[in-house]
């Protein structure tokens, strides 16, 4: 998945990674929002039945403005940062 907010591969530090047992939006984009810092730009989220990339497009990085949902991806091993390329 290339995002527009990196140029080639981001380094490792641009991004996070976490396990969240649930499905609900609100509750899977609050957990990615904790992760998101000035550094960490786009969190993958193993929720319980799918993932979700959500990432940082403004100037105010503790707030995702972009999400998309992984079908079926609900494991930390489905993605990684060298699918953010
Ligand atoms: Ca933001």
């Amino acid at each position: 998945m290339d995002l527009s907010i990196f140029t080639g591969t981001p380094a490792a530090s641009a991004y996070a990674e976490i396990t969240v047992a649930s499905n609900n939006f609100a509750t899977l984009k609050s957990a990615a929002q904790a992760q998101m810092t000035a550094t960490v730009q786009a969190v993958f989220v193993a929720a319980t039945t799918n993932g979700w990339l959500f990432w940082n497009t403004d100037a105010n990085p503790g707030t995702a403005e972009e999400a998309v949902m992984l079908t079926g991806k609900h494991s930390v091993t489905n993605f990684g940062v060298g699918d953010l390329s």
